[in-house]
């Protein structure tokens, strides 16, 4: 039975990936363009569960080792015109872990926004997709 408790607390906090959000800016308030709640699991295109495709912000966090850099920060993973640290409220890419972010999270790094207009227009992801429907 302690081994069963311990094995679901150890999903649970796997699952949440708190030490992801703790890397970013308003990680644990970030945009939800497909709803009003915050989007959880930032990294994927399903905005509370990390169980399918990880989005374009989830490969340049990756690739810069899970820590918030000026790189990452300027760079605009998603395509939409907005550099990640705009869309995480740190437009001047000033933020450190632990810190106050300088402006709420007005979008999500890794969904082209708006969704399916402008420069997002040929990005396949619509909100509630599963799967590969959601990489395009
Ligand atoms: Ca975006």
């Amino acid at each position: 039975m302690i081994k069963l408790v311990l094995y679901l607390f150890g999903l649970i906090v796997v699952s949440a990936r708190p030490s992801y959000r703790d890397a970013i800016p308003n990680g644990y308030a970030v945009f939800n363009p497909c709803g009003t709640s915050y989007w959880e699991a930032v990294g994927h295109y399903n905005p509370d569960h990390h169980t399918i495709e990880k989005n374009p912000f989830a490969l340049a966090f990756a690739a810069a080792g899970h820590v918030w850099t000026a790189d990452l920060c300027n760079a605009d993973s998603d395509g939409d015109g907005r550099s990640n640290g705009a869309e995480l409220g740190d437009p001047n890419c000033v933020w450190t872990a632990g810190a106050t972010p300088e402006r709420s999270s007005t979008g999500q790094p890794g969904i082209c926004e708006p969704i399916g207009s402008g420069p997002c227009a040929s990005v396949a992801f619509t909100c509630g997709c599963q799967g590969q429907a959601c990489v395009g």
